[in-house]
């Protein structure tokens, strides 16, 4: 096989149209949202696929990242190779401007998620002080494993004292001044990724400072050094996997780890008996406390006629929802619209993130009630509820009647539920894969994934994640990605709208298993069914790890595999994808999975094309010197097939290095 990380040579994408078939509006392939879209025809309602055509043609400037609008002088586009005009006014060069343009990305993803982080720590710090009686801990074990991990003493201490210092730490880690690393980002990385990110002086101290410092250092005026401003996004890329983190590790403290679990995807789920309530959004301190009230309020929902309440799940929170309490997935990213236009759901609860303002429109065609719960975010139109951890049950079951009484509401001429509906099986924490390994080797379980790989069983480990971007159809890029993986012996984890795609799809059910997995996949899963009878719906062809900011498990999986094999992340055969990324927080992933020295590959191209430079320092100069790369292509099936080339490179690397150290007694070599 060619040894070349690219076999290009130039790590460019193909020639693949970077908007696909711009004019037309059936920008689908989830099945559910295709029956949809055919019972809504003739009905004149607008879609977020009708506007995707109304952009068309999008802005090159902007498209390439040359357009910069950092300072009021602007917006300066950067027109001609040389000259005034291959500048901004201020002398900004292309490369500037994009790297600028591309960091301010990382820095809003880093902030979103922070944010959502910051908000699960206020509810654990109201739970530790006694104000939020709603919430309790639901997992101490994995409370006692953090703190362990983040140097915090367990012995003879009551769980909630333990809580308390665990959330002090993580108040302190997104506002530290003094010159220390952030605590649960330096608590999980392997040795060698926490001396790299020192030497390279990306290791952030405080989450908030470093998102802040991001913005002072791309203001107008001031860092116009490309690599600079490109590490000063690395760091902050590092602040928003130590929020992702901390979002993660608190939601399973307080809400449960997540084991596997049988539930069902896509829109066929909404039950016209039922008053339908889909929570969308992220963060699961509203979502878990409204599927608490909804068990509680089925007598009121049967007193208006209504068999009871089906709360279902769309986006992330729907993830989080769907991994702890088995609650059905209706819907993700780019379908989102459709649950309102079946007709029949009663209300949608949103907190944050990833809610098309476009949805209060849409209800307004229909009975459903759109409610928002937090203070940064409102909709003209819509009813607002705040949500507060002290209330927490008082104010969920008010977010319930105002659904109830919506179904009063309902126009049964209206109703047009699709049939589409897959069975799945979610679930898989970093605990629960652990587990289920244990069962085969009880003192190293990571090893029974690695040694599928070094024995060729497997080809490598692939992180899917990420959005719909309707540059292309929505969910083709996932589905495309993955089948070509799992057919090429991939074991495959999910997260986000990548996981909704394939949930919807009927590509994270067991029976997926025997019509697409390769033989090395299928005889893997076969022999972790086999130690693991107690598993009694069969293990999935592709494995559910959460929502967005469950791309720390991802991150915990990697480190993992890089402990059991003694040598750093650059060197695992572990890749991630996000083959339709679209929020400002998948750019932050991608970055923070460059850093740690991951092949990234992204479907959708970030506005990297207007500078040679950056391009090449996202996806040949990264490698150097962090072993990871940005893999930029647009068409699936290519950055599929670069993606197992990068696994196969890997693999015979890692082999080679691996006997080598055995022949010669020596430790293993730790280049990459
Ligand atoms: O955090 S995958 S569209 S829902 S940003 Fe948003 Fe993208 Fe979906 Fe979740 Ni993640
Ligand atoms: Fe133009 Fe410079 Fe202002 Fe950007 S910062 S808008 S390039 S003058």
């Amino acid at each position: 096989m060619p040894r070349y990380r690219d076999l290009t040579h130039t790590a460019r994408p193909s020639d693949a149209p970077r908007v696909v078939d711009p004019k037309n509006p059936v920008r689908t392939t989830d099945p559910g949202t295709l029956q949809m879209l055919k019972m809504l025809e003739g009905r004149n309602i607008e879609t977020v696929f009708d506007r995707v055509v109304a952009q068309q043609p999008q802005c090159t400037f902007g498209y390439k990242g040359v357009c910069c609008r950092i300072c009021i002088a602007g917006p300066c586009r950067v027109k001609k190779e040389d000259g005034p005009g291959s500048r901004g006014i201020c002398g900004a060069s292309a490369y500037t401007i994009v790297s600028r343009n591309l960091v301010r990305l990382i820095a809003g993803g880093a902030a979103s998620h922070s944010e959502h982080a910051r908000h699960v720590l206020h509810t654990a710090h109201a739970l530790v002080e006694g104000h939020a009686p709603d919430y309790e801990i639901k997992s101490a074990d994995k409370l006692h494993n953090l703190a362990q991990k983040l140097g915090i003493s367990t012995l003879d201490r009551e769980d909630k004292e333990i809580l308390k210092d665990v959330v002090e730490l993580g108040y302190a880690d997104f506002g530290r001044y003094q010159d220390r690393p952030l605590a649960f980002l330096d608590s999980f990385m392997t040795q060698g990724r926490r001396n790299k990110f020192q030497h390279t002086n990306v290791m952030p101290k405080a989450i908030d400072g470093t998102v802040t410092e991001l913005l002072a250092q791309t203001a107008m005026g001031v860092d116009n050094d490309p690599v600079n401003i490109i590490f000063g996004g690395i760091k902050t890329a590092l602040a928003d996997l130590a929020g992702e983190y901390v979002g993660t590790t608190l939601s399973d403290v307080l809400f449960g780890v997540p084991e596997p679990i049988v539930s069902e995807a896509n829109l066929g789920v909404i039950d016209p008996k039922m008053v339908n309530i889909a929570v969308h959004g992220h963060n699961p301190v509203l979502s878990e406390m409204v599927v608490a009230a909804a068990r509680k309020m089925k007598a009121e929902a049967q007193k208006v006629g209504a068999e009871g309440v089906n709360v279902v799940g769309i986006c992330c929170t729907g993830n989080e929802l769907l991994m702890r309490e088995g609650v059905y997935l209706a819907t993700s990213s780019a379908s989102q619209e459709m649950a309102i236009m079946t007709g029949a759901l009663d209300a949608m609860i949103v907190d944050i993130q990833c809610i098309y303002p476009s949805v209060q429109t849409a209800a307004e065609c229909f009975h459903t009630k759109i409610v928002t719960t937090e203070g940064i975010m409102k909709t003209p139109g819509a009813q607002h509820v705040a949500f507060k951890p002290e209330t927490a049950m008082e104010d969920a079951q008010k977010l319930i009647s105002i659904a109830i009484e919506a179904y009063k509401q309902r126009d049964p001429n209206k109703i047009s539920i699709p049939s589409e509906r897959h069975k799945l099986v979610a679930g898989f924490s970093m605990e629960a894969l652990t587990d289920i390994f244990a069962k085969i080797c009880p003192e190293r379980p990571i090893s029974v994934l690695t040694d599928a790989i070094l024995s060729g069983q497997l080809k490598g480990v692939a992180l899917m994640a990420g959005c719909n971007n309707l540059k292309r159809t929505q969910d083709e890029g996932h589905v495309t990605v993955l089948k070509e993986l799992v057919k090429n012996d991939v074991f495959v984890i999910a997260t986000g709208c990548s996981a909704g795609a394939y949930a919807k799809f009927g590509l994270m059910s067991p029976l997926a298993v025997e019509a697409y997995a390769g033989e090395g996949l299928k005889s893997f899963l076969k022999t972790l069914e086999d130690a693991n009878p107690q598993l009694s719906t069969g293990l999935p062809l592709v494995f559910h790890v959460g929502s967005c900011v469950d791309n720390s498990r991802g991150a915990d999986l990697a480190v993992a595999m890089a402990n059991e094999l003694g040598v750093d992340i650059p060197k695992v055969p572990f890749v991630a994808s996000a083959p339709e990324a679209m929020h400002e927080k998948a750019v932050a992933i991608g970055t923070w999975c460059v850093s740690l020295g991951l092949p990234t590959h992204v479907g959708s191209l970030p506005p990297v094309e207007g500078s040679d430079l950056i391009y090449g320092v996202t996806t040949q100069i990264a490698h150097d010197v962090f072993g990871g790369n940005f893999i930029f292509e647009v068409d699936p099936l290519i950055g599929a097939q670069k993606l197992l080339d990068a696994l196969e490179y890997r693999t015979w690397k890692l082999n080679i290095h691996k006997k080598t150290a055995e022949k010669n007694e020596t430790p293993i070599a730790q280049g990459w």
